[in-house]
């Protein structure tokens, strides 16, 4: 192949190669009302209310005392019709839209309701992921969600198309609330953390290990987030999190970098960014070779360190262009970083998606990027001589997009 082919080449073998989604806030059908789809949940996406919120004067607690469906007009007539939709989130829900073959020239926010009218959410997960070209999403799945938690307690029959992740913020980030909630199913556990509360902690992991099937534990973390700790975090992630992780064999995924609540008033939209420590996952990963750990960190500024750390420890996976990294510039600036200083030994993107239709849009943008920052690599290596076959780019390009997941957990 020469050069000149090679861009339109992995762009469509890229296009073609099906998606494991490794992090998402997607729910299977049976979760009823958790799983969210369509127009109306698209344009109240977190991201555009925050955006609208910038753009309308209309005070914040008005703004969420307004029904979602009055919500996502406010947010058609500010940002699609008296703006250009030109922000990434305003634009994927046009890709999302047109993919699903709805016509985006028609500017009547009613024409692409009715399209979604009707649907049955088992179906359209079917045409949803047909369309992204998705294999399966995980989910993230809280057992602290009073809404989650019934599911699961109920006995969750499994759907093929979305597997679990154990979430543990509720445990990990405010162990006193997480500590009476669990008194109150039954854990004999005390604010003070003496060996008999961790030992049920353990418990109380192993069992939602378990009855979820979960491919692996998950937490956020704020820019503080340190290792070792005495902390009740630090704690019980040395004594339960990471014997359990090492017992199951799944991964612990850290998402490091959040500030939570910056401002209260926006509400889901609330969060911040801040500048972690590297050192800390570095820590974890040299203390802990038996375990294995997932890394995103929210910061831009934290990226080259996590590459470098991830050269020293083969633990450590780094994965996807967290939330507000989540833009083409920057997932541009990092998958090149990250090809650069760590071949094809990497996650290159996860979805996030918390609506359904979503996933189009943040797979096939995101799915372009990839595609042309492995076509200059492979144009470089031609250039040295090196012949590039089709069937090579095919096998790269599932190593980056699924297989490197499923190998890190160890499943093939
Ligand atoms: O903590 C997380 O998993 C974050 O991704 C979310 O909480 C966040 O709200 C989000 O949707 C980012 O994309
Ligand atoms: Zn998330």
């Amino acid at each position: 192949m020469n050069t000149a082919d090679i861009r339109e080449v992995v762009a469509r073998i890229v296009a073609k190669t099906p998606v494991t989604d490794l992090h998402t806030h997607l729910y299977a059908p049976a979760f009823g009302p958790l799983l969210l789809w369509g127009i109306d949940e698209m344009l109240t996406y977190h991201y555009l209310a925050a955006e609208v919120l910038r753009v309308s004067d209309m005070p914040y607690e008005a703004y969420w005392a307004l029904p979602k469906k009055q919500q996502a007009e406010l947010i058609w007539r500010e940002l699609f019709i008296e703006r250009s939709p030109v922000g990434e989130a305003c634009r994927g829900v046009l890709t999302a839209l047109d993919r699903l073959g709805l016509d985006t020239a028609d500017r009547d926010l009613n024409a692409h309701r009715g399209y979604f009218m009707g649907k049955r959410p088992e179906d359209h997960v079917d045409t949803v992921l047909k369309t992204a070209n998705l294999k399966c999403v995980v989910m993230t799945n809280d057992p602290f969600d009073p809404l989650e938690r019934p599911v699961w307690m109920n006995g969750f029959a499994g759907d093929k198309r979305f597997h679990a992740a154990l979430r543990l913020d509720a445990l990990l980030n405010d162990w006193g609330r997480a500590c009476a909630t669990m008194r109150e199913w039954g854990y004999e556990v005390e604010p003070d953390l003496g060996q008999k509360n961790l030992a049920e902690i353990r418990r109380f992991l192993d069992e939602w290990i378990q009855r979820m099937g979960a491919l692996y534990m998950a937490a956020s973390f704020p820019p503080d987030f340190v290792f070792p700790d005495d902390s009740p975090r630090g704690r019980i992630i040395e004594s339960c999190v990471l014997p359990a992780g090492r017992d199951h064999s799944v991964p612990f995924a850290m998402m490091i970098g959040v500030k939570r609540n910056v401002n209260p008033a926006l509400k889901l939209a609330a969060d911040g960014v801040g500048l972690s420590d590297v050192d800390a996952v570095a820590r974890i990963c040299a203390q802990h070779p038996d375990n294995r750990f997932m890394v995103t960190m929210l910061a831009r500024e934290n990226q080259h360190e996590l590459c470098v750390a991830a050269r020293k420890f083969r633990n450590l996976m780094p994965f996807g262009c967290w939330w507000f990294l989540n833009n083409p510039s920057l997932i541009e600036e990092m998958t090149r970083m990250r090809m650069e200083l760590l071949g094809l030994s990497f996650v290159p993107q996860h979805s996030d998606a918390r609506v359904l239709d979503q996933v189009i849009y943040k797979w096939e943008h995101s799915r372009a990027i990839i595609a042309k920052v492995l076509a200059d690599k492979y144009a470089d290596l031609i250039a040295t001589g090196w012949p590039v076959e089709e069937s090579e780019i095919a096998r790269d390009a599932a190593r980056l997009l699924d297989g490197n997941f499923w190998a890190f957990l160890g499943r093939f």
